[in-house]
């Protein structure tokens, strides 16, 4: 007992330790967003069109910084870099804004949804619900020389905690993570406030093989693929998959360590990390051993695709359930080419199967998903998808044995059209509207076989940057 108890109080000693440095660091970093930012105006660059991407930036010096960063190790291009470690297809579209502080380059992504959103004809009856609010995140990525490569330091934060609220957004059938001490469910979670904390480092080590060590505090393991906050196909809708957790929801994972191997073409890499996925507290960080762990194997083998395959066993993920461990597989495939003069189009299709400790089989996901920029003003996207949720997932364990696994489609589309510019930035409107299927057995749940929902938004994203790939 009394052993215990000083563990505990050990542990949450340590924990206050790291928690302040974690504030701070997520401080210094937001300061240093602060400070440079009238560099970004300046910075033309990240504003250019493609057809005077090449005559923008006319001095020497300007030129240089632009090669500098907007490489990588092995001559890799930034537009590969997907969320944590993963591989996007290097023609994949880049908003961001670039600009330099002394001798750190700079790199700050945005993405910014203000809805309205209805789920089910808002009758909490048929679990529906509706609600106004703000799905979000900020990320700056600060870059620098060292030791013959290059360190890389990232800060991602979201005001989901606030802007959505601990409760989450009315999803139909999305699932995971608690609320109030109960499985979420018809819902999907805010994202916590530190999304992201971590160094990356690569660095090359013969003319065509890498290495790269990735240490997070907060961050994303070697598990899925790019998380779909950052996958261009998804970029335009503000809902999330509703496969979310049986593919990519480890992105926030409260301690990461990840090596990796690299050519041009290929990356192998392994993970060790907290498997325990966030609690309800959407402001803290909640460290735990890193007692789970992961692989991934990526292929890039042309400017429009990217390739990767993952297991990744996670120990105990969800608090409500803590002798429940999962093993999860995932394989997607990602593409992105132009369409017409100006056009940009992203796909994924993507498979995320779950195991839980004592199941005989997986619970299986699919999910198809694209985004077509059309021209510089209208946008248009949709995803389809395929699950295998459980009476536990879904919370109608009290009609269900907690294992009856129900087969779940989703089918939705939107578009955007883009309104104004600021400052490097584009606002457009969008709608996306969406209709699922489930089995007759739930209809009583539901009220029918095919919930849908709708909602209309504005979003904040930062203009294209083109630079070198078409
Ligand atoms: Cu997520």
């Amino acid at each position: 007992m009394r052993a215990t108890t000083g563990t505990i109080m050990r542990r949450d000693f340590i924990g206050d330790k790291v928690r302040d440095a974690t504030y701070l660091t997520a401080a210094a970093l937001l300061l240093g967003i602060a400070a440079p930012w009238r560099l970004a105006a300046q910075h033309a660059m990240a504003d250019a069109p493609p057809t005077a991407a090449a005559g923008r930036d006319t001095t020497p010096m300007a030129g240089m910084s632009m090669a500098v960063s907007m490489t990588g190790p092995l001559g890799l291009p930034m537009s590969r870099d997907g969320s944590g470690t993963s591989w996007l297809p290097d023609a994949a579209p880049m908003h961001a804004n670039h600009f330099t502080a002394g001798s750190w380059e700079l790199m700050l992504h945005y993405l910014a949804f203000g809805y309205y959103d209805r789920q089910g004809g808002a009758d909490p009856a048929k679990r529906g619900d509706d609600q106004i609010g703000s799905v979000n995140w900020v990320m700056l990525m600060a870059s620098h020389g060292l030791a013959g490569g290059r360190l890389q330091l990232r800060g991602m934060f979201s005001a989901e905690p606030w802007t959505v609220g601990r409760r989450g957004y009315p999803l139909l059938l999305q699932s995971g993570e608690s609320y109030h001490g109960q499985p979420l469910h018809d819902r999907q979670h805010p994202h916590d406030l530190f999304m992201e904390l971590a160094a990356n480092y690569e660095r090359a080590i013969a003319p065509n093989l890498g290495i790269q060590l990735y240490v997070a505090p907060v961050g994303e393991p070697a598990s899925g693929p790019p998380a779909f906050p950052h996958r261009p196909s998804a970029g335009n809708d503000p809902m999330a998959p509703l496969s979310h957790h049986w593919q990519d929801a480890t992105h926030i994972s409260f301690g990461v360590i990840s090596a990796g191997i690299f050519t041009r073409m290929w990356k192998l890499e392994g993970s060790v990390f907290n498997g325990r996925e966030p609690d309800e507290d959407r402001t803290d960080i909640d460290f735990r051993r890193l007692d789970s762990y992961a692989g991934r194997i990526t292929v890039n083998p042309a400017a429009a695709w990217s390739l990767s395959g993952s297991y990744a066993y996670l120990a105990s993920p969800e608090v409500l359930f803590p002798g429940v461990s999962q093993h999860r597989l995932t394989a997607s495939v990602l593409n992105d080419r132009g369409i017409g003069t100006r056009g940009r189009w992203s796909s994924a299709l993507i498979w995320g199967a779950n195991k839980e400790s004592g199941d005989a089989g997986l619970s299986n996901s699919a999910l198809l998903e694209s985004n077509a920029d059309l021209d510089t003003r209208n946008s248009v996207f949709g995803r389809i998808e395929y699950v295998q949720k459980s009476a536990r997932d879904l919370a109608v364990t009290d009609t269900f044995v907690p294992d009856r696994i129900f087969d779940i489609g989703s089918v939705s589309a939107g578009y955007v059209r883009e309104l104004t510019e600021l400052a490097g930035g584009s606002v457009g409107i969008g709608v996306q509207l969406s209709l699922d299927l489930v089995p007759g057995s739930l209809e009583p749940v539901y009220g029918t076989r095919s919930p849908s929902g709708v909602s209309v938004f504005f979003r904040l994203r930062p203009r294209e940057m083109r630079i070198g790939l078409q």
